[in-house]
């Protein structure tokens, strides 16, 4: 036996219907975005054998992603609708289908509740429905928080109007993962132009913007209690924190900008305090014992981003850290038991 469980955080899954709306939407040019059009197009029309692999596991919620983690080591997924969700759709559409999707996968998960647990999916383009689909979907079907997949057509959560979202959040105690998408079309072009707007970096640039937006706007002086989690081991941000803070102090003192307004605390105190990250995609031990360092041992939880980066083999990486085996339980287990109240 193991001295630890290991629970995988950020792992994904795509309903049929959503990847046959995917194929629609790039085929008939319904959804014209391009961060979609290069995400999904690659995924959904380049028929690799890479791509074509991934996107059968993704629509498996049951025995072949049972049998993919037991090959991988991995006791417990925590499952969530693939980026970027429904969050390309009317908002109508948006908020119908996060409501049949979350009954399903909740199905999913009382099959094999030993093995799974799930992030329910939220339109934002519809915050009071989002809100109320949060509070359903945790307090009727048993789920552990929700999954925002970044901007929402170029909306970010830190416009107020969103923000019945984080009230919902923290009052029922959940975590708001906020997961990558492509950067919206007006940040996009260049990240095109060489083939960086995906998961090789764009994805990290537009989440890490939008931690940095939620703190500077006040966010977390509003709801003191919210929880963020973020993946990639922060999206660069840890390395970031302390530029931050020094310039975040001489734009405030100046009253550079109007928008701008004095904080509470330092906007790192706010990363150590109101944000946990994973380790989805960042096998890599200087990077994983750098994020433990700066945030504390408390705030780094285990990930493998199941489909897009299964190596069976990656879990080596962590076993063989060298930090103690308490240390090593809290990353892969008692963290993630605290943070999503498994
Ligand atoms: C990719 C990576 C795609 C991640 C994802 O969802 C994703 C990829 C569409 O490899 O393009 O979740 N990831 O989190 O790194
Ligand atoms: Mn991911």
């Amino acid at each position: 036996m193991a001295a630890y469980q290991r629970i995988a955080t950020e792992e994904a899954y795509a309903p049929t219907d959503l990847i046959e709306r995917y194929r629609r939407a790039i085929r008939d040019g319904t959804v014209d975005d391009p961060g979609f059009r290069s995400l999904m197009g690659y995924f959904l029309f380049n028929d690799s054998p890479r791509t074509n692999a991934i996107v059968e596991r993704l629509q498996d919620v049951g025995e072949r992603r049972i049998a993919d983690m037991d090959a991988s080591g991995i006791a417990k997924q925590i499952v969530s609708l693939t980026a970027p969700g429904v969050q390309i759709f009317d908002a109508a559409t948006a908020a119908a289908l996060t409501v049949d999707y979350n009954e399903q996968l909740a199905e999913a998960v009382a099959r094999r509740p030993d093995r799974l647990a799930a992030l329910a999916a939220i339109a934002p383009q519809d915050p009071a429905h989002a809100a109320a689909e949060l509070e359903r979907a945790v307090t009727r079907l048993g789920m552990k928080g929700a999954i925002v997949n970044s901007h929402t057509q170029g909306e970010y959560l830190d416009d107020p109007k969103f923000w019945q979202i984080f009230e919902a959040a923290e009052a029922l105690g959940v975590p708001v993962y906020i997961h990558p998408q492509t950067p919206p079309r007006a940040m996009i072009q260049p990240f095109l132009d060489c083939g960086l707007d995906g998961a090789i970096f764009g994805f990290a640039v537009e989440t890490g913007l939008h931690m940095l937006r939620l703190i500077v706007s006040g966010v977390f002086d509003r709801f003191p209690r919210l929880k963020i989690v973020v993946g990639h081991l922060g999206e660069g941000i840890p390395y970031w924190l302390f530029r931050v803070d020094f310039f975040h102090q001489g734009i405030v003192q100046t009253g550079r900008y109007e928008k701008v307004r004095p904080l509470k605390k330092k906007p790192s105190d706010y990363m150590r305090e109101n944000f946990y990250v994973t380790t989805s995609g960042m096998a890599w031990e200087p990077a994983i014992l750098y994020a433990r360092q700066v945030l504390g041992a408390d705030r780094v939880l285990y990930a493998m981003d199941y489909p897009y980066q299964y190596i069976v083999e990656e879990v080596a990486v962590t076993d063989n850290l060298p930090i103690g085996d308490e240390e090593k339980k809290a990353l892969y287990q008692t963290n993630a038991e605290r943070v999503f109240g498994l």
